[in-house]
């Protein structure tokens, strides 16, 4: 079971969660940006492909990005949040901020998704009095330098102690386990080696006792795999999806909704688990 603000899932399917990006577009030379507008359109039209959570980011935290002030990120998500507020689906928030995420669960924000984990000052305090879920991600480093050297003893068991103690932490603070979700974060601070090893044995955060949530979708891991780019990954990502699941993964972050729903369909007719 997850709370999950208005919103309470049995998890007797794996939850779709399709990204909403408010944010420089990656997949061009760098010119265009998606406005708040085209942000609720492109969040309308998940909806329609079948998700069960829209993921709302103003940051981007992929391997280079650049940071952005607490303004412009207020700016680019808080109209989305509001024009996504009857779409009829769980609005998540993508932020590390304290101060984003107070604002945004004033907007009516089911769900804080934080690749920090929320390590950062009062953000453990922000989500005690609310009925939001929250995800915990690991991560090495930070997202601008990452990928420079990452370097892990075992990192199917750093990842694991590491969500663990963050689960400890989130419970201290009064978060209740029904509220949480965990992720081992790939691509974050991780090698190729590292991300197989994370999907390889997926299962062991299974012990943790909350969901595991997973973002594979379009990520370089398979443009590395398979000699793809960016906007040629959509048939490896729902590979990746499925593989998950089959590991236990209770949600799976997705750009490409339909496809990933249509995978799951079938996923489910033979494993009953999707
Ligand atoms: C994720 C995730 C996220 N990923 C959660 N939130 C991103 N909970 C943003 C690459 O290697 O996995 N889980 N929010 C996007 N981040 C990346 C990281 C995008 C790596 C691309 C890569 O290509």
């Amino acid at each position: 079971m997850l709370i999950c603000g208005r919103f309470t899932f049995d998890l007797s399917r794996p939850l779709i969660m399709g990204i909403v990006n408010v944010t420089p577009d990656s997949f061009s030379d760098g010119g265009h940006f998606y406005s708040p507008q085209q942000a609720i359109e492109q969040g309308l039209r998940l909806v329609e492909e079948g998700a069960d959570i829209l993921d709302i980011g103003g940051e981007s935290t992929r391997p280079g990005a650049a940071l952005v002030s607490e303004q412009a990120e207020l700016k680019r998500v808080l109209p989305v949040l509001q024009g996504l507020a009857n779409a009829g689906v769980a609005l998540s928030i993508d932020t590390q901020k304290t101060s984003v995420m107070r604002a945004a669960l004033a907007a009516g924000a089911d769900m804080v998704n934080d690749v920090n984990a929320l390590q950062q000052p009062g953000a453990l305090a922000a989500l005690a009095g609310s009925k939001a879920a929250v995800c915990l991600m690991h991560k090495q480093g930070d997202p601008q330098t990452m990928q420079q050297l990452p370097l892990y003893h075992d990192v199917v068991a750093e990842v694991h102690d590491f969500l663990q103690a963050r689960i400890a932490a989130a419970q201290a603070a009064g978060i209740v386990p029904e509220r949480l979700v965990i992720d081992p974060g790939f691509g974050f601070g991780k090698n190729l080696e590292h991300n197989v090893a994370l999907l390889q044995n997926l299962q062991v955060l299974q012990d943790l006792g909350v969901p595991v949530l997973v973002g594979l979708s379009r990520k370089s891991m398979l443009g590395k795999i398979a000699n793809l780019e960016v906007h040629e990954r959509v048939h490896a990502s729902i590979a990746a999806a499925v593989l998950a699941v089959l590991k236990g993964a209770k949600i799976i972050r997705v750009h490409d909704v339909k496809a990933t729903r249509d995978a799951l369909a079938i996923v489910n007719a033979v494993e009953g688990m999707a």
